[in-house]
């Protein structure tokens, strides 16, 4: 220890940081996985952006980091209100938050892309969206921004409002596809409940 701290300095310095670090703890949440009827939920509107939210969005965005994902939906971990988390960032950097988001089609061009998620682990499908959207939505101070997303964000953002609405990229598939993806999960999942 260096002598020139005294004792009392230390543990004041030491306990500054334990009050640091207990503020700015995070969870790792749990993620509902495919064909779990929770993800069936229709979230509500967030009436307040509290504190509370702002936690949960912080315990979100450490949930997709950690996966790791580009994108979740409070849905995804059982929480049934409508926030969304994303980072598309090349070094997963550039956290975006979407309270309340909307989104307006704006013609009737549509894109193909590969699209997975974390709900549904493991599995990857071409799915067909509208490609220009416009977006509305919340900041993490209750401020509304818009913007006009293309590409991988507009895919992004719709497939993250389809978990607020009850939504899954399988039901885009046949279902034939779909009962596949759920057999094959199920049976991961007995696996995973039951290791022996
Ligand atoms: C949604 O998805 C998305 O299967 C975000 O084993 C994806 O973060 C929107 C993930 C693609 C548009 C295009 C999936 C991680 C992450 C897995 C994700 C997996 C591990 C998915
Ligand atoms: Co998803």
């Amino acid at each position: 220890m260096p002598n020139n701290l005294s004792n009392n300095t230390m543990l004041a310095v030491v306990y500054t940081r334990l009050l640091e670090t207990r503020h700015k703890q995070m969870s790792l949440l749990n993620i509902l996985e495919f064909p779990d009827p929770r993800l069936r939920t229709i979230a509500k509107p967030v009436v307040d952006v509290d504190n509370r939210i702002r936690t949960l969005i912080n315990d979100m965005l450490e949930t997709m980091y950690n996966a790791p994902g580009i994108g979740l939906a409070a849905t995804q971990v059982n929480v049934h209100q409508r926030i969304v988390v994303m980072d598309l960032s090349e070094d997963a950097n550039e956290p975006q938050i979407f309270i309340n988001p909307e989104v307006e089609v704006l013609d009737d061009a549509t894109c193909s892309n590969q699209e997975g998620c974390l709900s549904v682990p493991g599995f990857y499908e071409t799915v067909d969206r509208p490609e220009h959207i416009r977006l509305k939505a919340l900041d993490k101070d209750g401020k509304t921004f818009e913007m006009e997303p293309d590409g991988l964000m507009a895919v992004c953002i719709q497939h993250e409002i389809d978990h607020l609405n009850g939504k899954l990229f399988v039901d885009y598939l046949s279902a034939f596809k779909r009962e596949r993806i759920k057999k094959k999960l199920e049976k991961l999942q007995r696996q995973q409940d039951n290791p022996s």
